[in-house]
Formats: structure tokens, C-alpha cells, sequence
């Protein structure tokens, strides 16, 4: 009977893990080949409990489960990917444990082992299609300062091409018809070394050169009202505090900039740093938020700043100010693999 309860556990388990994937290929890829191919298995479950003749929910005794205890719930957000991993792990897991158990009943366990495999395959395909999560590790930010200097579209791209993962434009001193000529250079430059487009405040600009993401202060607009006109478009959040940080993310908030965490000489009204606690604290209850810290990263703050919990260190001085900017973000990208290989 004991033997029963597992055979009914695991059809379960593959069952529901392939309707997670099934309605990822359906509503977000829009991909009727893999839907169809996911129905086709999942229905393919039923007939292989018919065929091992067992009605298993007759054995089910779901309270008495010793692994049915209450999980600590995770208030915790990963990427589309992971949530694929983690149920198309659960299936195939759960289609091997059908296999080995359903030949103790005499029959060989080829259809488990068949569904198995065009499992993996199906995972992969929907794996690639999804998108690639964003790397945050090296986020530059630009400053009107230094947009104000002929040469910083080549400063910019000495940075992109030597290792920055994100670029920022952020503008506060100009005409709108300015800033959409400089975004729109910004946007045609990250496209060709293919990095994301972020723009500071400005949701419409932001749509109008068909940036990647947008990046709102705690001043400007709401989250839920950026979200509904920027779609699947990447929401940054700037927290200057604890709190800030936990409401953005529980807010929806693809990143949080937490700053300033030194003093800064470039944001002229930076609140007071507030040091790398903050980052600490959010990194412990969100462990899978993307957490970047901002403000006076320096190359020799850098290491710390990343083993407090960031993911991702922004700048604007350290490289655009640099002589050079090329040999800085090499030396920030060293940093950054030494730390990440801890
Ligand atoms: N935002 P630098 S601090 C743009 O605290 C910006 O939200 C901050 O420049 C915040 O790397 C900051 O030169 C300036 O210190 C970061």
C-alpha cells in the first residue's frame, strides 16, 4: 500500500509540475507546438497509471504525509528560467521515481522513461526561449556632467565594450528634445554591443527610443502605473532606506539602486550614505532580489560592497571620470569575478 502512496504522489508531482511549464509555453511564449506537446504528456500520465492498473488516489493519505509539514513561505522572487528549472526538475524527478517503482509491478517502466526524455527535450527548447535574466554586475550610470564633454559616447563605449552589463541614461538639465537625441544615441550604442538601455525617471522617453527598463526615484510615478504602461519592460527602484528597499520589491520591482552608500561628490541631492546594513538586511529576506548598490563605488570599496550581498555595483564617477575609463572597468569586472568565485 505504502507503494501505492508513492505512485500517487508522483503522478501528482509530474502532473502539476508540467502544467506550471505547460501554461509558460501557452500564455507567456505563446508556443502552441510545446503546449501541445506538454498536454500530450500530462495526459500521457493518465494512461500510465491505467496501464499499471492501479487507481492510486485510493491510497492517498495526504495527512499523514511526514513530508506534509507547513514550509516557511519565501517572500522571494527568481526569473521565468528558474521557475521553468525548478518544475521541469520536479517532473522529471518525479517520472523516475514512476519508472523505477511501476517495475515492481512487473512492467518495464518505458513509458515513464519515454515521457522522461521528451521532458528534458521540452525544457530546453522553452529554456531558450525565454528570456535571458539581466546581468546587474556592472551598472554605469551618466551624469550631465560628463555629458556635457564632446568625447563621452567614446568613454561610454570604451566601458561597454570592456565589460559594463547595464548602461543608465540619466539626465536632469535639459530639454526634452535633447535628452531623445542623447538616449537615442545611448539606445543604438547598447544595442550594438548588445547591452540593456535603462532611463532614469522619464517613462515617456524611456518609450520613445524603446529602452529596456526604466529607473524611478521614491518622487516619481507609482510602481503599478509605470508597470501597466512598461509592460515586460525592467522597473528599477531607488531605496534609500530599509523600508524602501522591501516595498519596491514587494511592490513588484525588478532591482532595487540602494544609496547612497558612501559619500557622494555626483548626485548633488544624495540623501546621507547609509553604508552596505541595508543591503545586508534586504539581501536576507529577498535572497533572489537583485540588489544594487550606488554611491562612491570605488575600486577599493568594490570587493566589500559586493560580499555585503549586491548584486551589482553602479557607478558614474569612478568610470567616467576616469583617465581610463577602459582600464577601470576591467580593473571593476576582476573584482567582480574574484568575488562572485568566493
Ligand atoms: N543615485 P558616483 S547616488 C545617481 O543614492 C545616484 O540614489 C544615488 O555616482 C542614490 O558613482 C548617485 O559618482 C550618484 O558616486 C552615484
Amino acid at each position: 500500500m505504502e507503494l501505492f502512496r508513492i505512485i500517487d504522489a508522483n503522478l501528482n508531482r509530474a502532473r502539476e509540475g508540467i502544467r506550471v511549464v505547460e501554461e509558460i509555453s501557452r500564455f507567456y511564449l505563446n508556443d502552441q507546438d510545446i503546449f501541445l506537446k506538454l498536454k500530450e504528456l500530462r495526459h500521457q500520465l493518465i494512461e500510465g497509471e491505467k496501464f499499471l492498473g492501479i487507481r492510486a488516489i485510493i491510497f492517498r493519505n495526504s495527512s499523514s504525509d511526514v513530508g506534509n509539514k507547513p514550509h516557511q513561505i519565501e517572500n522571494d522572487r527568481g526569473n521565468l528560467r528558474e521557475l521553468l528549472e525548478a518544475n521541469a526538475n520536479r517532473v522529471e524527478e518525479s517520472l523516475r521515481v514512476l519508472e523505477e517503482f511501476s517495475k515492481l509491478y512487473g512492467y518495464t517502466g518505458e513509458l515513464f522513461k519515454k515521457a522522461r526524455f521528451s521532458m528534458y527535450e521540452l525544457e530546453q527548447k522553452i529554456f531558450l526561449k525565454l528570456p535571458k535574466p539581466l546581468d546587474y554586475s556592472l551598472y554605469l550610470a551618466t551624469d550631465d556632467h560628463y555629458l556635457r564633454q564632446g568625447n563621452i559616447y567614446d568613454i561610454i563605449e570604451q566601458a561597454l565594450k570592456t565589460g559594463v552589463t547595464i548602461l543608465q541614461y540619466r539626465c536632469k538639465e535639459k530639454t526634452d528634445k535633447e535628452m531623445f537625441v542623447e538616449a537615442q544615441k545611448f539606445r543604438k550604442l547598447t544595442q550594438q554591443y548588445n547591452i540593456p538601455l535603462i532611463i532614469n525617471d522619464r517613462l515617456d522617453l524611456a518609450l520613445a527610443v524603446d529602452a529596456d527598463g526604466i529607473h524611478l526615484g521614491q518622487d516619481d510615478l507609482p510602481f503599478e502605473i509605470a508597470k501597466k504602461l512598461m509592460g515586460e519592460r525592467v522597473i528599477g527602484i531607488s531605496a534609500h532606506t530599509y523600508e524602501e528597499g522591501h516595498a519596491a520589491l514587494l511592490a513588484g520591482a525588478d532591482y532595487i539602486g540602494v544609496g547612497p552608500v558612501f559619500e557622494t561628490q555626483t548626485k548633488k541631492d544624495a540623501n546621507p550614505p547609509c553604508g552596505m546594513e541595508n543591503i545586508a538586511c534586504i539581501k536576507k529576506e529577498f535572497p533572489k532580489a537583485k540588489v544594487i548598490a550606488i554611491g562612491g563605488i570605488k575600486l577599493k570599496n568594490a570587493a566589500g560592497v559586493l560580499t555585503a550581498g549586491a548584486d551589482g555595483l553602479a557607478v558614474v564617477s569612478s568610470i567616467l571620470g576616469s583617465s581610463e575609463p577602459a582600464l577601470e572597468t576591467v580593473a571593476f569586472r576582476k573584482i567582480i569575478e574574484q568575488t562572485r568565485d568566493l
